[in-house]
């Protein structure tokens, strides 16, 4: 019997509340099901979250050229080699299942290649060096555990607007806790502060403030707060991190005099179109002299998830906490004013923020188990 099903009802989709539609389907047919939906079962409880983080043993190719991962496309790479050369670079297949990322030191074999074709890959890359530190968000189910972002970086600064797209604090917190698992100095970068009064003094910013985190302000149409950010990048590998249309593309123009990334206009509703669509490392020292560091530009970000994060990190996002609550925050309503007044806290909201990214650390996947 064929049946006809409109898109979110699949065979497959169905099956989850109704098993009875199978029950004509011929043995066969369900045992094949059957197999495939174990194997895909077994597939995710096999998912070691830690192990896909592992990088094969790179000690039989230390003989060969290294160079950096500078750009991930869908079929292949670029390699920014020791003379600043760039070239193309297939991934060999001893790195099938490995995550290469942007940032990552490789070893490479070149290729040889005609000249006048350019568009070829030039090299293989068949291994890739231990990373100093490594980037990454939570993925969205434990099939994508982790998302990465970049590798061997030193500093993350988050990139907010004051308006267009809107300053979300939570956003704010969600970075730090990436650049502490991670390892990284954190700073915040806020954009556009043409767009807001002088006098206005970002009063969403105070408790980071308080906690001493970094914060400059920038305005890169106008050329202000740039110069103080090249001095910190001297020497530095530096993420710029940040929703759609924050301004990042137009904050690496304005340090690289040379560069003409592509910046993008906003939607009606002020957000941005998502003008770069992968990460790119950039170095500055053709400009700037040697040692001018490199500064990693990326693709707006929605949402990051701090999905399967050590939840111990939250004591440093949130210092003003007792470990009492730091320990079972959701055991404290954040809508009781006894309870409020209890804890004394400056900004209370961030009880909120606290239980929101404490449950989200939970590494439970809600896709578990799912049958498919
Ligand atoms: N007024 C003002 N506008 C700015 C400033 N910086 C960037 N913009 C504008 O913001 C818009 C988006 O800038 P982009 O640099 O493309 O933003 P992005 O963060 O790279 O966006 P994605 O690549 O989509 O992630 C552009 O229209 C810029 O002209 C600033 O300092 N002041
Ligand atoms: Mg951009």
């Amino acid at each position: 019997m064929s049946r006809k099903f409109r898109l979110g009802q699949s065979r497959e989709a169905q099956d989850l509340d109704h098993r009875e539609v199978y029950s004509g389907e011929r043995a066969t047919d369900s045992k094949r099901r059957q197999r495939r939906a174990e194997r895909l079962e077994t597939g995710i409880e096999a998912h070691d979250a830690q192990a896909l983080l592992r990088l094969p043993d790179p000690a039989p190719w230390l003989h060969l050229p290294e160079a950096t991962l500078i750009q991930r496309h869908s079929q292949w790479v670029d390699l920014e080699l020791a003379d600043h050369s760039v070239l193309c670079a297939t991934l060999g297949g001893k790195l099938k299942g490995v995550h290469l990322v942007c940032g990552d030191r490789v070893r490479y074999i070149p290729m040889p290649v005609e000249a006048t074709d350019a568009k070829r890959p030039q090299a293989q890359v068949v291994a890739v060096m231990p990373r100093k530190s490594l980037l990454k968000r939570g993925g969205s189910d434990d099939r994508e555990p982790w998302q990465l972002i970049c590798a061997n970086a030193d500093e993350l600064w988050i990139c907010a607007a004051v308006v267009d797209p809107p300053l979300r604090p939570g956003l704010l917190e969600r970075a730090q806790l990436l650049a502490l698992d991670a390892g990284l100095t954190f700073r915040v970068l806020i954009t556009k502060r043409d767009r807001a009064a002088k006098k206005d003094t970002l009063p969403e910013l105070d408790p980071l403030r308080e906690q001493g985190v970094a914060i400059h302000e920038t305005s890169a149409l106008k050329g202000e707060g740039i110069e103080p950010l090249r001095a910190l990048l001297q020497d530095h590998v530096v993420v710029l991190l940040g929703h759609s249309g924050v301004g990042k593309s137009t904050l690496v123009n304005a340090l690289r005099p040379d560069s003409v990334l592509k910046t993008g206009t906003l939607t009606k509703f002020g957000t941005g179109k998502q003008t770069t669509t992968a990460a790119r490392w950039l170095p500055l020292a053709q400009t700037a002299g040697p040692g001018g560091g490199i500064l990693v530009d990326t693709p707006g970000i929605r949402t990051l998830s701090v999905r399967g994060f050590d939840r111990a990190l939250l004591a440093q996002v949130f210092p003003e906490f007792p470990s009492e609550v730091l320990e079972e925050p959701c055991a404290f309503d954040p809508e009781d004013d006894e309870t409020l007044d209890r804890l004394d806290l400056a900004y209370p909201e961030r009880l909120q923020s606290l239980q929101r990214l404490w449950l989200e650390m939970d590494t439970r996947n809600p896709n578990q188990n799912v049958w498919r």
